[in-house]
């Protein structure tokens, strides 16, 4: 039957095929041979996404997981229900390989452009599975780096290309005192007599709780307090007849968004577990894991973008307004344009960190670039995030009213977004890890003098402004760390949040401009020039009470 009168709702197309700016950084960072191979993996996934994947997605979203504690006899079972969709992405999860991909290395260091260039397609038609394949990824890590001969094959299931095979893993970090406080985590495990231990506590924030396994953090009866007291235990949390073992589940939480994901409330009580990477430091250790959980955060920021523009974009060319298609108005165009620029400049810094983790993995980084890899993550991942959430309230406001309504399934893209500042460490929190990092591993040099000799091989071209800007920019803030250093640790803390901002926008510049520079298509040169002709860096003031002025605005006095 055709569909009649109405409003020509937005379309999507090809998701590979439609993203020029993916095509252009694949074309320019992969080697030759790695992009004719992957090349029509992503044209077909492409499609998938913007097809029968999203077609799934949509239905995951439609029908989200329920929470059943007793059966009909009423015994506890502590059941959750998820959709006939959700359990078929965790199939196509497995089949398309998108954890394996990081495993296999099939093209070495580029292996994770690879698998996060095939994530990004996915993330935003997934109805949020990228969020168990975060956590599997990174548990994935941590075993290969901590694990042992006791945890080969769960690190064999959670890289399986089989779905029969595959497990997800859950990364359970929070409990009451909050997710990022982590160091006061009170779960304790005790030791039984044959060695194995036994957990006991609550977890707060639990996603993904229908996967197979978790990582989770506990205090060993009798271990030291804080962080250094901790360690990192594996749990399989099912028997062999799909019951929880020793885990009740409290109830599942109401969401914002992400409403398809099973994230819920549990206690341990007395969950067989298994130590892994030996006793204390667990922090530190859990830091693996979540620094690739925080880069999927990254991936998936640039990716919910990428898919609010495409809606918007293409909008734009079916809706008309006073006489003409809204793309031909100048101020849409140039809110378009603005949305295309920010979404450009967080991909590439998203991607900058994958190909210094994927080196990393693969032993291939350098000291520095290790450094780096540290320094960035945090950067990347805030700064992200915080684009993703502007970017797509930006894009549910170019639908006018449209945007405002459910049953478009607009409003998700912002209900979505706004959970990536919020989860796997919060803008604040990450702002101070990027400092700390700074501190303990002088990440600010390594950062600046790779940004100067990187910009130094930029051949003289019309990009030349655009360099000495991003130059200065690098000039303006070692000087405001020297400045903040001396002013101290309350002024440096302050300070953090419009300082990682600006290392995040100076980045950003380097990536734009040698994009521009080894290209030369007028895409990257604008995009460059645009984006460096604007402030990079917004620096608190060194001068003035900054703590009483803040403390004046908060309280209006
Ligand atoms: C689609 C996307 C999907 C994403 C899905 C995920 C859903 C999961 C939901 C969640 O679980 S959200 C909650 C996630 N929680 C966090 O991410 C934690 C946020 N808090 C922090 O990151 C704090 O900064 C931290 C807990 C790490 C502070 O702990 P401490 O113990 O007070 O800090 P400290 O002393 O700096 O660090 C202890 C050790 O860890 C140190 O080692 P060393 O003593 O050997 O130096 C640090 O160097 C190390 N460390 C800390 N942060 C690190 C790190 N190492 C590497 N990278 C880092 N980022």
């Amino acid at each position: 039957m055709a569909v009649e009168g109405g409003l020509d709702p937005p379309r999507l197309g090809n998701q590979y095929d439609d993203d020029a700016l993916l095509r252009a950084y694949l074309a320019w960072r992969l080697a030759p041979d790695a992009r004719a191979e992957i090349e029509p993996d992503l044209k077909r996934l492409g499609n998938r996404v913007a097809t029968d994947i999203l077609a799934l997605g949509e239905a995951a979203e439609a029908s989200p997981p329920r929470h059943v504690p007793y059966d009909a006899w009423g015994r506890r079972v502590d059941r959750i229900e998820t959709s006939d969709a959700w359990h078929e992405l965790d199939r196509i999860s497995a089949s398309e390989g998108f954890v394996a991909t990081g495993y296999e290395r099939a093209h070495g260091a580029q292996s994770r452009i690879d698998q996060f260039a095939r994530l990004y397609l996915f993330a935003p038609s997934s109805a949020l599975y990228s969020c168990p394949l975060a956590m599997t990824d990174g548990a994935a890590r941590f075993l290969e780096v901590h694990g042992d001969n006791a945890t080969k094959s769960t690190l064999a299931h959670f890289t399986s290309r089989d779905p029969d095979q595959f497990w997800t893993s859950g990364q359970w970090m929070t409990e009451r005192t909050g997710g990022s406080d982590v160091g006061t985590s009170s779960t304790i495990a005790r030791r039984e007599g044959d060695g194995t231990y036994r957990l006991y506590g609550s977890k707060w924030f639990t996603s993904a709780t229908t996967s197979q396994a978790a990582m989770t953090l506990a205090r060993v009866q009798g271990a030291a307090d804080g962080s250094q007291g901790l360690s990192v235990f594996l749990i399989k949390l099912r028997d062999s007849e799909g019951m929880l073992r020793n885990i009740r589940v409290e109830r599942l939480k109401d969401k914002l968004g992400t409403r398809a994901l099973p994230t819920a409330e549990l206690t341990l009580e007395g969950t067989p577990a298994q130590l892994v990477g030996g006793a204390g430091d667990g922090v530190r250790k859990i830091a693996t894991l979540f620094n690739v959980t925080r880069v999927y955060n990254a991936v998936a920021a640039v990716a919910g973008m990428r898919r609010a523009i495409a809606l918007a974009s293409d909008y734009a060319r079916r809706r008309h307004a006073f006489g003409k298609a809204l793309i031909e108005h100048p101020l849409h165009l140039q809110t378009l344009a603005e949305m295309h620029l920010a979404q450009r400049a967080a991909f590439l810094l998203a991607f900058r960190v994958v190909e210094l983790l994927g080196k990393d993995e693969c032993e291939e980084a350098t000291e520095a670039e290790s450094r780096l890899l540290r320094f960035l993550i945090p950067v990347a991942k805030l700064y992200t995030a915080k684009q993703a959430i502007a970017v797509a309230s930006e894009a549910l406001e170019a639908f006018g009213g449209e945007g405002y309504v459910e049953d478009t399934g607009l409003p998700r893209l912002l209900r979505d977004a706004q959970v990536l500042s919020i989860w796997e460490g919060t803008t604040n929190i990450l702002s101070l890890d990027a400092l700390r990092a700074i501190e303990r591993t002088d990440a600010l040099s390594t950062w600046a003098a790779d940004l100067r000799r990187r910009l130094s091989a930029i051949e003289p071209s019309v990009l030349q402004i655009a360099v000495g800007r991003t130059l200065s920019a690098v000039k303006r803030l070692e000087e405001y760390a020297v400045h903040a250093n001396r002013a101290g640790s309350e002024f440096q803390q302050a300070g953090a949040r419009a300082f990682a901002y600006s290392i995040a926008r100076t980045e950003a510049a380097a990536l734009l401009i040698e994009q521009g520079s080894a290209d030369g298509e007028r895409v990257s040169v604008a995009a460059a020039q645009r984006w460096c002709a604007r402030d990079l860096t917004t620096l608190i003031a060194p001068d003035g009470d900054y703590r009483a002025d803040s403390a004046a605005l908060e309280l209006g006095e």
